[in-house]
């Protein structure tokens, strides 16, 4: 390719069009329902991340946040309790890797990090990332549906939940050597929730394989929930009968708890969620119902108004 192209990431999303691709509009049309070339990632390629198309039934309404701080700014408790841990978690291996299937499932199975990038449904989401803490990001991921996963290993009727489970690299995580927390990261979903067409296990941003930071090589996102909610640096998947506690819910219950869903009117026990902060120009804008994506998922939670869903 001898012209360079702006990379999706590079122009503002309003810009964004099937246009400033690196293919024509009618290549792109050709690609199928809602799918373009997540700019040169196709052309060019990345050895270690397939290539990816862009899946637009999901815009962000919202410019992307840089890659500098995405990849800068993070939670990552196991590699330290502040924002900077970037540099820290280079020291994660990311290869080999493996995750575990397991639990209430026909065909419990142990998949390989580069089977999966070999053998799933790979694509590009631009999802908003909306922490409990009041700041927002947005965010090209590439990754797979959960779905995807789950055929194959055949979740049992009898499943109700899926639970994440994070590693544990006590050589890599000096986080871990803080006993008081209750290692390891858990986190968990019901079936339903899984089975949504949002839920996503990331293994790439901005093109490039997944950096350790954000939970790499693979890590899970659900874009209307609190990050929290978004394990990183996933090792294990069980399903269960059983509702989990998660990692954060046995530190404080009463300010996370299972279901996590984005709400503006109902603020966490210190501070109001009703706004976010915007990474990179510190801009404040109102948070919105389920983060947006209410459209996807409200109907998840009828019958179920005497949960607390939203902290
Ligand atoms: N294992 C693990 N996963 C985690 C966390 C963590 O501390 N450990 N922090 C969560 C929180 S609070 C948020 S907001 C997101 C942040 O993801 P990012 O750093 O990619 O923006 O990761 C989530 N996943
Ligand atoms: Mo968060």
């Amino acid at each position: 390719m001898p012209i360079r192209i702006p990379r999706g990431w590079e122009i503002p999303e309003r810009e964004a069009s099937p246009e400033h691709l690196v293919f024509g509009r009618r290549k792109a049309v050709a690609l199928g329902a809602g799918l373009v070339a997540a700019g040169p990632a196709l052309a060019q390629g990345d050895p270690a991340l397939p290539p990816a198309m862009r899946n637009t039934r999901y815009p962000p309404g919202r410019d992307l946040t840089g890659e500098r701080d995405a990849t800068t700014y993070n939670n990552y408790y196991e590699f330290g309790s502040d924002k900077g841990i970037s540099r820290a978690a280079q020291r994660l291996p990311q290869r080999p890797w493996t995750v575990k299937v397991e639990g209430m499932v026909e065909a419990p199975r142990e998949f390989g990090i580069d089977d999966l990038l070999r053998t799933m449904p790979i694509e590009e989401r631009v999802y908003r990332l909306r922490c409990v803490e009041a700041w927002s990001m947005v965010i090209p991921w590439t990754g797979f549906p959960l779905s995807a996963l789950l055929s194959q290993v055949r979740p049992l009727a009898s499943a109700k939940y899926v639970v994440f489970q994070t590693a544990q690299v006590p050589s890599a995580m000096p986080g871990l050597r803080q006993s008081w927390y209750p290692w390891p990261y858990i986190e968990g979903c019901t079936v339903e929730e899984a089975g949504n067409e949002l839920s996503f296990m990331v293994v790439g941003a901005y093109g490039k394989p997944l950096p350790p930071q954000n939970g790499g090589p693979i890590r899970f996102h659900q874009p209307w929930k609190y990050g929290f909610k978004a394990g990183k640096g996933v090792v294990k998947i069980t399903l269960t009968d059983r509702r989990p506690v998660s990692f954060w819910e046995t530190i404080q219950a009463s300010e996370y708890g299972f279901w996590a869903n984005v709400n503006p009117e109902v603020p966490h026990p210190r501070w109001s969620q009703a706004n976010e902060r915007v990474i990179g120009t510190n801009q404040r804008i109102p948070t919105r119902l389920f983060n947006g994506y209410a459209e996807f998922v409200s109907s998840l939670y009828t019958g179920l108004e005497n949960e607390r869903l939203w902290a």
